[in-house]
């Protein structure tokens, strides 16, 4: 059947007012970048004509501009989720102008199989090569592209001729069954494929958009001494571990989040040599991850993107050959099962907003009331992995902020399911103690020193019970935020 080459306009049309709309990539990788850019397009000429217009956005995580930032600037979306990174949409949402729904990427695509979140009306998908029989094959992100392609009744494909098409092959597409016919994932090992190169859907409902639009992806902040120390912490305390035979010599898989810590980190296990080769499974693979498989120091990458800067992708394209036979990228709900996560053994590393004496974990709210990014996946692999560690600079926004406080205003990670903390001091080891035990071990490996005696002031109010949490004084570092501009000005007499 001939494919129906269309253009980005026409695409747009096809997309009306309530409907749902699933986009493929993870991060800016993998993400369509004209069809949305005409769908908000689209949206700023209804609002004129007095038409409302607006649309459910469903991702495999963040974006790039293109969709959300256009998207949120035209005012044409209703819902979201899964996670977001884009300042507009951040205010966007923090204001109220749409439902954002927050919930760990490994459940997104389930969810919308088992029908909780409506009906997927249009895919937009971005590939480096589509054939007449209906196979598609995405570029550098997936997400949740399977479950949308077969799910919606109109699929655009945006044919990326930027991207090259020898990259089919680099992916393995595989869909969860649904219960009650769910079997395990037969991947056990972190280089096992066990789905097709392509997405395979009915070539009737498909529209192609050619375009050859460049990635969306920046570059990563130089490492500071905060970061770099972050990561040599990191990096001495898995040596340690090696040498009690608490992690076994041939190392575990590596899964990191996104962002310069989390590359940062990367790169001090790739510079310590009592680190030895290990494997990556993981969401993102960044920069750092590229750099050290053509170094030798990372033999094996699986993720769900490449979300790397532009001079590193196209790095990339030109070494294909040789990152071929090493590296796959697989749909989020197989990227972050948690069910390979507990299987593969995963050492998960991810950034926290805050952590509070006791071990719990904000990854996600300011000041519990703004959403910074979304939950991402760092749920899917904390609670499931087998050593789960959180990674924080001990103070934020010059010292006004101490990350280490004395309750989380938000709780995404519990006490139950964070082992390891790691800030710029130190690392707070948090396994087999209890919660005084851990809060003495938080505040002195970790909370920055100038705000150590006032946690330590708060940890010894005198309150009874397994954990001595106060609860008339446990957000008065907050408040001294909110009213003094600084966290240091916390007085627990004051409450
Ligand atoms: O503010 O942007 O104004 O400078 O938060 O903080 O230190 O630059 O760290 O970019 O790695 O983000 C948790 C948000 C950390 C991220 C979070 C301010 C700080 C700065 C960013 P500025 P940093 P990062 C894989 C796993 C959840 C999802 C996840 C995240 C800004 O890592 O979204 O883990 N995680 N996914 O100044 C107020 C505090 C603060 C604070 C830092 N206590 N109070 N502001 N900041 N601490 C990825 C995926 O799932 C796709």
């Amino acid at each position: 059947m001939a494919l129906k080459f269309i253009s980005a306009e026409e695409a747009a049309s096809l997309v009306k007012h309530n409907d749902n709309v699933g986009f493929s990539g993870f991060t800016h990788a993998g993400c369509p970048k004209v069809v949305p850019v005409a769908i908000a397009k689209l949206a700023e000429e209804e609002h004129a004509k007095g038409n409302s217009f607006k649309i459910g956005v469903f991702t495999g995580a963040s974006t790039g501009d293109s969709i959300d930032g256009s998207l949120t600037r035209a005012k044409a979306i209703k819902f979201r989720t899964p996670y977001q990174t884009n300042k507009d949409m951040r205010v966007a949402l923090n204001n109220g102008e749409f439902d954002f729904f927050d919930l760990h990427l490994s459940q997104l695509a389930q969810e919308i199989r088992y029908g909780f979140l409506g009906k997927i009306n249009v895919a937009v998908v971005e590939a480096c090569d589509v054939t007449e029989s209906g196979e598609i094959v995405p570029t550098t992100g997936v997400g949740i592209t399977p479950t949308i392609c077969r799910l919606a009744d109109i699929v655009i494909v945006e044919l990326n001729k930027s991207v090259p098409t020898k990259l089919r092959g680099i992916h393995d597409m595989y869909e969860l069954q649904d219960p009650p016919k769910r079997r395990e994932i037969p991947i056990y090992e972190v280089q096992n494929r066990v789905g097709l190169e392509y997405v395979k859907v009915d070539p009737a409902k498909i529209y192609v958009v050619e375009t050859n639009k460049d990635g969306e992806g920046g570059g990563f902040a130089p490492v500071d001494d905060v970061t770099a120390r972050i990561g040599n912490n990191v990096a001495e305390f898995f040596v340690s571990e090696l040498k009690a035979g608490r992690i076994p010599a041939h190392f575990l898989p590596i899964q990191s989040g996104v962002g310069n810590i989390a590359n940062a980190v990367l790169a001090s296990m790739g510079s310590n040599p009592a680190i030895p080769r290990f494997e990556v499974y993981t969401e993102v693979i960044q920069d750092a991850v590229i750099d050290m498989m053509q170094q030798g120091n990372i033999s094996f990458a699986s993720g769900c993107s490449l979300t790397v800067s532009n001079e590193v992708l196209h790095k990339f394209y030109e070494d294909l050959s040789f990152f071929k036979n090493k590296l796959v990228l697989r749909p989020s709900e197989i990227s972050n099962n948690p069910g390979l996560a507990r299987r593969l053994g995963i050492i998960a590393l991810n950034t926290a907003i805050e952590v509070d004496i006791f071990g719990n974990v904000n990854s996600t709210h300011v000041n519990g009331t703004k959403m910074m990014n979304g939950i991402g996946g760092s749920g899917d692999f904390t609670r499931n992995s087998y050593l789960s560690i959180f990674l924080t600079p001990s103070t934020a926004k010059n010292g006004t902020i101490s990350c280490i406080v004395p309750k989380v205003t938000h709780e995404d990670h519990n006490e139950h399911s964070v082992k390891i903390i790691v800030s710029e001091y130190g690392v707070a080891d948090l396994r087999g103690k209890g919660p005084r035990n851990r809060a003495e071990e938080i505040i002195e490996k970790c909370a920055h020193p100038d705000y150590r005696p006032l946690l330590h002031d708060y940890l010894n109010r005198g309150v009874k019970g397994h954990i001595p949490q106060d609860l008339y004084a446990c957000f008065a570092f907050h408040k001294a935020l909110e009213e003094t501009g600084s966290m240091i000005n916390a007085d627990f007499s004051k409450l």
